[in-house]
């Protein structure tokens, strides 16, 4: 069977009707960013489907505009922490209490711009869906002009270890309910993020809990405040997107021009200089995280950053390039703390490497980008459709059978 086929048989089999689960077992719930790689790949062979995943998202968006990183349809007992842990959240639908990437509008924009009055009309119907999440990005998760995140969860990069300095400045809390991981079941502990890091995880959806899921409060007074080069260049590049089909459907662009803008001024803040690469920093102390990650590269993504950021940047992906074989892994291979087969410690991902290749090809750099885009197909070629994989010998790693790897191969074969 040819691996097109296989991806879209994966997809086939991860569909609960609507919506995508990313992999069964570990994952049996729809993920906000998931679900938008997963429509690029649908669309594919049935953009009816594809537009499903879009609205069925959608559906689980808060009164205040965020649209939550997991949306629970169901009460899987083989899931931790599920909808009763994050207790009374305040979407239509139970939900986390967070948020993730915002790749949404650049996915939408994509999957219409054929200029047909289908796409028009497709666009209209989501557009201040969309809007209204970005909204809620600039106002309740903006800190002196920069964009924040408050849990590691949010920047779907769970245990980078980009996040050890936010949480080594928080505690676990002391009245931490006990709770029994579900994940550690589903996939090899050693590919996980540690006991302690999930009991800060935990400790932070406690403290969410505790000011009733405002979304304010938990910015300012939360645990864990870091600023992600991750949603930070997502989002300044869904703000163009967004603000492109705003023209495109006639509507006002004042307020999104002036997202953009501040955008544009906060890539600075995120630029390390001693390692000459965008990283995490933790928002209240300033301090920068110490590694170059997958989401360094996509200053280019989001066509942002001084031409000097971006040849500093290059240079980093070459010397990276040279010591594993497989780009992009998810964390300095020349840091301590590399580890090759742990999670968003140093496997590379599929739907980072999509963005990366994207965003290079996009600005002109197509040697590299070639090479983000060829090392992902040949790891698949290798071992199948993994969640990531060991950037080092390109096996697959933590859960197989998944639905991001399929939607990204499906979408480069077309
Ligand atoms: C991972 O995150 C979840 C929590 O949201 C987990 O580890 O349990 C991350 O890789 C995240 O980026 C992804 O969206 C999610 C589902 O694939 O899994």
């Amino acid at each position: 069977m040819s691996l097109t086929q296989k991806a879209i048989d994966i997809l086939t089999k991860n569909d609960r009707g609507g919506y995508t689960i990313p992999t069964s077992g570990l994952y049996p719930y729809q993920w906000n960013w998931d679900s938008a790689f997963v429509a690029l790949g649908i669309a594919t062979y049935d953009f009816t489907r594809a537009w499903s995943e879009i609205t069925t998202l959608i559906e689980g968006q808060w009164p205040d505009g965020m649209i939550p990183s997991i949306i629970f349809r169901s009460d899987d007992p083989d899931y931790f922490p599920g909808p009763s842990r994050w207790g009374n959240t305040l979407g239509p639908i139970p939900s986390t209490g967070i948020s993730q990437p915002p790749v949404l509008a650049t996915v939408v924009r994509t999957l219409t711009d054929n200029a047909t009055a289908q796409d028009k009309a497709r666009r209209a119907e989501v557009y201040d869906a969309l809007y209204a999440s970005h909204k809620w990005f600039h106002e309740a998760r903006t800190v002196a002009g920069i964009v924040t995140t408050v849990h590691p969860w949010e920047t779907g990069r769970d245990n980078c270890p980009e996040w050890n300095i936010g949480l080594d400045g928080m505690t676990v809390a002391p009245d931490l309910a006990p709770y029994t991981r579900m994940d550690n079941k589903h996939s090899d502990p050693k590919f996980r993020p540690s006991q302690e890091q999930y009991d800060k995880f935990l400790t932070i959806v406690q403290f969410g809990q505790s000011v009733g899921w405002d979304q304010r409060r938990l910015t300012d007074e939360g645990p864990f405040l870091m600023a992600d080069p991750n949603i930070h260049f997502v989002l300044l590049r869904a703000d163009k997107d967004l603000r492109a089909m705003a023209v495109d459907l006639g509507k006002p662009t004042d307020e999104i021009d002036g997202w953009i803008d501040k955008g544009e001024a906060a890539t600075d803040y995120l630029w390390n200089d001693d390692l000459g690469a965008f990283t995490a920093r933790d928002v209240r102390t300033g301090q920068f995280s110490g590694g170059f990650s997958n989401c360094s590269a996509l200053c280019f993504y989001a066509d942002s950053g001084t031409p000097e950021q971006r040849a500093k940047t290059l240079e980093n992906m070459e010397r990276i390039a040279a010591r594993v074989d497989y780009m992009l892994p998810s964390w300095d291979p020349d840091a301590a703390d590399f580890e090759p087969q742990r999670y968003w410690c140093g496997p590379l991902w599929p739907q980072m490497n999509y963005m990366t290749a994207l965003g290079l090809s996009e600005q002109g750099e197509n040697a590299m980008a070639e090479r983000v885009r060829a090392d992902l197909c040949r790891a698949i070629e290798q071992s199948g459709f993994w969640e990531c994989f060991n950037p080092v010998t390109g096996e697959g790693c933590v859960s197989s059978q998944f639905s991001w790897t399929a939607a990204v191969w499906l979408s480069w074969q077309h």
